[in-house]
């Protein structure tokens, strides 16, 4: 395997802008395997799902956890060998599939962690990666927008409905198999309007230090023509609270949850 790992340029532009992309990371066999993996297990349309606890579900997720242009650069960037796949959804959004008004759902990854750190730059825990597997070049798309530099500020989330002129947002337009490296601290939209004529499907893949808890349950085995684990979210696991020493956010196949 051909490891790659950060160059000195790629570190300087992720830890200044909280953001990385990695062009060709997925080869376009891979990305139809990955496109018609989650049409097998998202068969029928469902507005906006966004899946979570993915890796399960089919073998092709599976491979992307050591894509050989994507990990050795996250253990760069943590700094350390010893992280795990503490998260993984895909997202599917249908074109003009917009909630009225639409909602961005401004957030931070990682939920309760940074209202916990309280009033700080936090550190950084996690690296999410996006793997973009149909093309988002231009703003019809439904990109997932990024609030510039927002990963070393402390300022408060803006509300969901706030367009992205409104919060200085702007679009992350790659072409598809591009994977972006995401600071779990960066503050992005959860999903964006599609007013193209194109369903935009991702896959998201969470790598945090190994001491994080998960970010959704992480089921092994199985497939998903298995049933799936029972939806089991609590309000207050919804809102990012602990509830428990051991994870109760179990899998729930249309939950947003990032
Ligand atoms: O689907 C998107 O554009 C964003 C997904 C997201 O917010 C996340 O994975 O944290």
């Amino acid at each position: 395997m051909n490891w790659q790992l950060i160059t000195a340029a790629e570190r300087t532009a992720f830890e200044d802008n909280g953001w990385l992309a990695i062009t060709d990371a997925v080869d376009p066999a891979r990305v139809d395997a990955l496109v018609g993996a989650i049409d097998q297990c998202s068969p029928t349309r469902r507005e906006n799902q966004n899946v979570a606890d993915v890796l399960w579900r089919h073998d092709a997720f599976l491979e992307l956890i050591d894509n050989p242009k994507v990990l050795p650069k996250v253990a760069d960037l943590l700094g350390s060998p010893n992280i795990w796949v503490n998260h993984s959804h895909y997202n599917v959004n249908y074109p003009d599939a917009t909630t009225s008004p639409p909602r961005y759902y401004w957030h931070r990854d990682g939920g309760g962690i940074h209202t916990d750190i309280g009033d700080v730059v936090r550190p950084a825990f996690a690296i999410k990666i996006g793997f973009y597997l149909t093309p988002v070049v231009t703003t019809a798309h439904g990109p997932t927008y990024i609030i510039p530099h927002s990963h070393q500020s402390r300022a408060p989330l803006p509300p969901p409905a706030a367009p992205p002129d409104e919060v200085e947002a702007v679009p992350i337009l790659i072409p598809a198999g591009t994977a972006v490296l995401y600071d779990g601290r960066l503050t992005h939209s959860g999903k964006s309007i599609n007013s193209s004529s194109s369903v935009r499907k991702a896959i998201f893949i969470q790598y945090a230090f190994r001491w994080r808890g998960t970010g959704s349950a992480i089921r092994s085995g199985g497939s998903c023509s298995a049933s799936p684990p029972r939806c089991r979210t609590s309000a207050a696991s919804r809102r990012g609270e602990a509830v428990s020493i051991i994870p109760v956010q179990t899998t729930c196949r249309s939950a947003r949850r990032w």
